[in-house]
């Protein structure tokens, strides 16, 4: 991992100042207590996505937050009732007023160029090994696989607390996880039976709304095997907190593997495969 020097005295001042611990070290996959940043990526988008925080916007916001806070102690200093008992009359200095207008614009373009590249990166899905459609429910999803792969499907509940394993992470540990094998590029279909969901994986950098009656698309390329967690982020109703996302990511011979047993596991449910119409009429 880079030494993001800016980013970490920001943090650790913060720490200090609040009286804190040391923030935890972040891990693939999920969140964990008291852990300052962003998850691990282990995609390109995801990296990229926090190498535009990290090494992009945390310098420029810590620089402005800085340059502006200098300001107004110089201010206060230099400028209270003591110090300048007579205040001056200007009102306005051209030069100042193109600055402070200039300036900004030019922040604004050079964060527009990263910023652009990496919604092109998002959105231009390349050329994809597999099609997972995922289909969000008041509260719970659904997970379709391609006909190739046995074009079954099956739903995905967070484990209730009862329920839990030596290992399972409370509020995120599914019944069914999602099987993907690594460095694949997945192309992922989202959409919702009934509200707006949204699907949001933070360790891939990929997120994208569920919506009623519509198709989305996000991809993914894992490079890294493991178990990787998001969450619903879009509030969708009383259970929306408790709707996680579980995506395994394994190699190949693993994930052949888990095709054979899931095929059977799920065959009942191939009637409900939200896969046999689009197989029918592919899409130009
Ligand atoms: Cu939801």
């Amino acid at each position: 991992m880079k030494v993001r020097g800016l980013e970490r005295l920001g943090l650790a001042a913060v720490a200090v100042a609040l009286g804190l611990t040391a923030a935890a070290a972040a891990v693939p996959g999920h969140a964990v207590p008291d852990q300052i940043g962003m998850q691990i990526p282990v995609t390109s988008v995801g990296r990229y996505i926090v190498w535009f925080h990290d090494d992009i916007l945390m310098p420029i916001i810590t620089i402005i937050t800085l340059f502006v806070a200098a300001l107004l102690i110089y201010v206060m200093w230099r400028f209270n009732e003591k110090r300048n008992p007579t205040p001056s009359k200007t009102t306005h200095n051209t030069l100042i007023e193109v600055i402070w207008t200039v300036v900004p614009v030019i922040i604004l373009v050079f964060i527009a160029v990263p910023s652009f590249r990496l919604l092109t990166m998002e959105l231009v899905v390349p050329p994809s090994d597999m099609t997972l459609k995922v289909t969000a429910s008041q509260w719970h999803w659904n997970y379709a696989y391609p006909k190739a792969d046995g074009g079954f499907n099956f739903d995905s509940y967070m484990k209730e607390e009862k329920d839990l394993q030596p290992g399972d992470m409370r509020l995120l540990a599914v019944d069914n996880e999602a099987v993907v094998p690594v460095n694949k590029v997945i192309k992922v279909e989202v959409t919702s039976t009934d509200v707006i969901h949204a699907f949001i994986v933070q360790s891939f950098g990929a997120r994208v709304d569920a919506v009623p009656g519509r198709n989305n698309e996000t991809w993914f390329k894992a490079d890294r095997e493991g178990v990787y967690y998001g969450q619903c982020s879009k509030i969708c109703g009383k259970d929306h907190a408790f709707m996680p996302i579980a995506i395994r990511v394994v190699s190949d011979e693993a994930y052949k593997k888990w095709l054979v047993d899931a095929k059977k596991k799920f065959a009942s449910r191939d009637g409900g495969n939200q896969f046999a119409a689009a197989d029918a009429a592919p899409r130009p």
